[in-house]
């Protein structure tokens, strides 16, 4: 079983954030970028947490204090999407190469009006041309959501108004979530630093909606959240230490997902459902635990610690801000055995008319076109 980063990124600002995780059923570990918000870096490590390289080197295209960091457009033109690093800092959205890390066109995609950026995504399209927008949550004092063109990244406008609605201060992270107005668009969801409550706005209008949620299970101080395919909202409580998760639709049901503690977790920030990690066949949460800087594994089902992914410090990380999934660059490898073979072949065969980590060209099943894709990359892996 291999990783389907593909079809994360294919999702777009779905995959970031709406359905974040659909894809980690069947995924298997690659590289994974943490972000190190003290370091001014972004460090690159193996499915085992192993430091491997400064994927963004200290202050790589000017970048500092870099917070959250999302998949986004081919800025470079080789058709294969790129990675977008909020700089809390250097007040910007950055983008490097996928690949390299090699900044592009120096690296500043968008830096209209951020004085204080922590989080970014992208989401509705806002100017009409079919394409999803720039939203970059701006925290300086009162927050607000401004929105920029998603291929060229140009100022589009204000979407959240500073303080409109619900005393919405302190903001870390945002996604956009279940539509509750049933208008097609999805609803936006923020945390905040200075209490337990998810301020909901509407996707579309950029009105405030209400306090989706409000406390329960020890939760008081936000950082970030993700809607699971589970249904759950799971959110990293950094004050308290803890992961907890609230019914999806409801914001009710609330419960403690990883104790305090766990794993040394020590204010949460960014987390991902990802690859399986303890190998029973359900995608696992890698949580950057900032305050020790490290990444945590959690059991994606029952939250029941698997490891300490990076040891504290590794690869002289000085605080952990969030993880990013990298492509699999050998996913024809279906066993993980380093080369495309007979067992791979006979894999493929095992999964012939469903859907599976075979479906190479994500039809929905596999069929002869997959047979000729693992052909054509038969033998070692790159
Ligand atoms: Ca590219
Ligand atoms: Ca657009
Ligand atoms: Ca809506
Ligand atoms: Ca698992």
């Amino acid at each position: 079983m291999k990783n389907r980063t593909g079809k994360l990124r294919v999702l777009g600002f779905l995959g970031a954030g709406l359905l974040a995780g659909s894809w980690v059923h069947i995924a298997q570990a690659g590289d994974i970028l943490v972000a190190d918000c003290l370091g001014h870096k972004v460090n690159r490590i193996d499915e085992n947490g192993n430091f491997i390289s400064q994927f963004v080197p200290v202050n790589g295209g000017g970048l500092a204090f870099p917070h959250n960091m999302i998949w986004g457009p081919d800025g470079n033109n080789d058709g294969l999407e790129d990675v977008y690093v909020i700089g809390l800092q250097s007040q910007a959205v950055h983008r490097y190469d996928g690949i390299t890390g090699a900044p592009i066109h120096g690296s500043i995609f968008a830096s209209a009006l951020l004085t204080n950026p922590v989080d970014l995504v992208f989401g509705p399209d806002r100017n009409g041309d079919g394409v999803d927008d720039l939203y970059v949550l701006n925290n300086s004092g009162f927050n607000r959501v401004l929105w920029y063109d998603g291929p060229t990244g140009n100022f589009g406008g204000v979407f959240i108004n500073a303080n409109s609605g619900g005393n919405y201060n302190n903001a870390e992270f945002m996604v956009f979530g279940p539509d509750v107005t049933k208008d097609g668009v999805p609803e936006f969801y923020g945390t905040s630093a200075a209490n337990g409550i998810i301020f909901r706005f509407n996707g579309a209008t950029g009105q405030y909606i209400d306090q989706f949620l409000s406390g329960g299970a020890g939760y008081f101080s936000g950082r970030g959240l993700v809607f699971h395919t589970d249904g759950m909202l799971y959110i990293a409580n950094g004050g308290g230490n803890s992961m907890v998760r609230f019914n999806g639709e409801t914001g009710l049901e609330g419960e403690v997902f990883v104790p305090a503690g766990s794993g040394g977790l020590s204010n949460p920030h960014g987390f991902m459902f990802g690859p399986d990690d303890n190998g029973d066949g359900v995608g696992d949460m890698y949580v950057a635990s900032q305050a020790n800087a490290s990444v945590v594994c959690y059991d994606g089902v029952t939250g029941d610690l698997i490891r300490v992914l990076v040891q504290p410090g590794s690869g002289s990380l000085l605080a952990a801000a969030s993880v990013l999934f990298l492509p699999d660059p050998c996913p024809w490898d279906l066993d993980g055995s380093g080369s495309v073979g007979t067992s791979d072949l006979l894999e493929l065969f095992a999964q012939w008319g469903t859907g599976g980590s075979a479906d190479f060209d994500e039809r929905g099943a596999v069929g002869t076109s997959d047979l000729l894709i693992l052909f054509a990359n038969w033998g070692p892996c790159p």
